[in-house]
Parts: C-alpha cells; structure tokens; sequence
C-alpha cells in the first residue's frame, strides 16, 4: 500500500530528531515536504558529522516550511523530543508527527497515519499490525525488536502491537495532555513512556500497518546505556502508576 503524493488532511508538524544524518537528511526531507500542508521541525544534537549545517541549508531550501533546532546540553533522543514536542504544540498545526531521519521510516504512509488521528489520539506507525513489514532489516535485530515489544506490552499492560515504534503521530491536543515535567527517559526508552503515559490520560491508540526499511546509511546510536534505560523505563512507569494498567481504548 502506498500513498506517495495523497494529500495530507491536515496541518501537521513533523519533528525529525538527528544524530549524524548528513547523507539521509537531504534524501528525506524533500519527500516529506512533497506533502503540501506539512512543515518540519529538525532537531539535531550537535551531530559531529555537519548534520546541523545540512539542516540549516535545507531550511533555506524550503523557505517557512523547516525549522531547526540546534540543542546544547546532554545528547539523547528522549532528550530531544521532549524539548521538540512541547516546543511543536505551541504552533497552530492539528497533528504532531515523529519519525527517524534514516529512510526507516517511508513519508510515504504519513497522509494515511495523519488522516487516522480523526478516529485516534495517538497514531502508531506500526511494524507488526496486519499489511506491515520490515526490509532490510537483519534477523537478529528484527528478534530483539519483537522481544522489546512482548517485554514492554507485559510490563507495562499497552496493548498496542508496536510500543517501541519511532513513527508517530499525535493529535496536537494528546500532545497537550502528556505532562512533560515527568516524562525523564533520555534515550530511546522515551517512546514507551511517552505511550504509557498516554494511555493512562485516557488517549486512544491506533495503528497504521508501515512498511519498515532498515537504515541503510550512518550508524545505529543504539548504546549499552540507552539499551538499560529500556528495560527499567517500563518498570519505573509501572511504579509511576501503582502498578495500575491503562484501560484500552
Ligand atoms: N537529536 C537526537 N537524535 C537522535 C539521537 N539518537 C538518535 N537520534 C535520531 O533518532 C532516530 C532513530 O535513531 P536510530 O539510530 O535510527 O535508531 P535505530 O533505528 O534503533 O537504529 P538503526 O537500526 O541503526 O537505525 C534517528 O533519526 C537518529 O538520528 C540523539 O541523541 N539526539
Ligand atoms: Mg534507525
């Protein structure tokens, strides 16, 4: 299923964290912005590889359509996000997309996932609903994948198929409910407490099948420490939540 070029329903906002993304920046961004109605804010952490200095240059390339933001302080995807989101829901948009910039996630499916948050406050680029996929993606890293998922989806009682997937998008008002103050995963583990937390305010989740590419240029940022935080993050929003399981919606 593709839906390159289908307009988009609504205005959205797309944050885009990067971390040495020079080589796929310019290949990705021009493909979102092919989408009319969608801008995008990227958020490099001072990447050592001038991913910052690309970004800047595709912002005058699209004139009023990206937004860069060049983050000082502590590295960390988690970090980043939640300075984006915030940030994102201050601005007149509908929606709040996120998504890798490594061509992992295809821009292709965003008219679809945007046009679900009419029945969702939450949308999860999904991997494993029905009609999803990965693509070069190694068996090893597909496994670890799925045990991530099966780990959080007992810790933490969310009951959607793809917890941990990075492509998402919100309803700008969910995005407004999520209190930011106790969101503190620093790393990747910022994804399914980013989700926990939803659930728990209420938000309904749905999921868009995706198809899944693994990267094909840059190196994965994907540390022995970001990889412990993942595995106590779910413990720790359990306790943040009395061991209580959000209701599904
Ligand atoms: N701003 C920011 N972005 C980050 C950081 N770490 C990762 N990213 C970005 O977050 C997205 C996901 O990171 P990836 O390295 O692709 O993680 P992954 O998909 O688990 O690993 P790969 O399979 O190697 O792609 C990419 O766009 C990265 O550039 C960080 O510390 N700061
Ligand atoms: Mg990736």
């Amino acid at each position: 299923m593709t839906h390159t070029n289908a307009p988009v329903s609504k205005r959205a906002l797309v944050i885009l964290p990067t971390l040495n993304e020079a080589t796929n920046l310019p290949l990705l961004v021009p493909r979102i912005l092919e989408h009319d109605g969608l801008r995008l804010m990227i958020v490099d952490d001072r990447s050592p590889d001038g991913t910052g200095d690309v970004a800047d240059g595709l912002a005058r390339q699209f004139p009023g359509r990206v937004e860069v933001v060049h983050r000082v302080g502590a590295r960390g995807l988690g970090l980043a996000y939640a300075e984006a989101f915030p940030r994102a829901a201050a601005s007149e948009v509908d929606v709040i997309c996120q998504m890798d910039a490594d061509l992992s996630h295809d821009p292709s499916h965003l008219p679809a996932m945007i046009a679900a948050t009419e029945q969702h406050d939450v949308v999860i680029g999904s991997r494993y609903a029905d009609g999803a996929g990965l693509v070069d993606f190694p068996g090893y890293r597909a496994a670890l994948s799925r045990g991530a998922n099966a780990y959080v989806r007992a810790v933490t009682g969310l009951g959607a198929r793809d917890c941990t997937s990075g492509y998402r998008c919100w309803r700008r008002s969910a995005v407004r409910r999520i209190r930011w103050d106790l969101i503190g995963a620093e790393g990747f583990a910022f994804l399914v407490e980013t989700l926990c937390e939803a659930a728990h305010l209420g938000c309904t989740i749905g999921e868009v099948p995706v198809i899944f590419v693994g990267r094909k240029h840059g190196a994965s940022k994907l540390t022995g420490r970001v990889f412990r935080e993942s595995l106590v993050v779910p413990w720790r929003v359990l306790m943040r939540f009395r061991g209580r399981r959000p209701t599904p919606r």
